[in-house]
């Protein structure tokens, strides 16, 4: 398995629209491996392809305490929502930023698994926001496009300036004495 590198807010790459998965085949499971890999060595709680640069519908989550409950969702799709209220949300593609944002508390889900059988579940709470939230992400959507733009932009000049930060921190790293 591979740790694979995150797409950040604003790369216009976020913005794609992916594509149905046609044959559930050894890639398609090797990139499901590779997004848990990622998922877990970033401590988050779901991942979707559209964030390693993957533009196909594969999502993965693990909600559960001990990490060990992983999810995998091939070509998604919501067949039943309930409950809308608010849900404080983060993402590995805006690190540090939370925000709260309105999802149904309760979903059906339709989607096939990682032998390509499709199955149905019904999720609650985290499990649901957390569905909704990489299900957006395929469709190229992130949980600052329900903001306000001035919100966004406020979002936007915070990780620049943290970016930066980051940069001039290794530069500074880098051009110390080897002793
Ligand atoms: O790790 C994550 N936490 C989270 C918290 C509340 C609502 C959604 C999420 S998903 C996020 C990981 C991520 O960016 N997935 O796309
Ligand atoms: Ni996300």
């Amino acid at each position: 398995m591979t740790k694979l590198a995150i797409l950040e807010y604003p790369d216009p790459r976020l913005r794609t629209k992916a594509a149905p998965i046609e044959a559930v085949d050894a890639t398609v499971r090797r990139l499901a491996d590779d997004l848990l890999e990622t998922m877990y060595g970033s401590n988050g709680v779901g991942l979707a392809a559209t964030q390693v640069d993957v533009h196909r519908r594969l999502l993965v989550l693990d909600v559960s305490e001990e990490r060990n409950r992983p999810i995998v969702l091939i070509n998604p799709e919501i067949v039943a929502t309930e409950e809308p209220g608010p849900c404080e949300e983060g993402c590995l593609s805006l690190p540090g930023i939370y925000a709260s944002v309105t999802r149904a508390q309760k979903i059906r889900v339709r989607a096939q698994d990682r032998t390509g059988a499709t199955f149905e579940m019904d999720a609650v709470g985290l499990t649901a926001v957390c569905i909704q939230h990489e299900m957006d992400h395929l469709d190229g959507r992130l949980f600052v496009d329900y903001l306000s733009e001035l919100k966004r932009q406020v979002i936007r000049r915070r990780l620049a300036k943290e970016r930066r930060q980051r940069t001039v921190g290794s530069e500074a790293r880098s051009a110390a004495p080897v002793t």
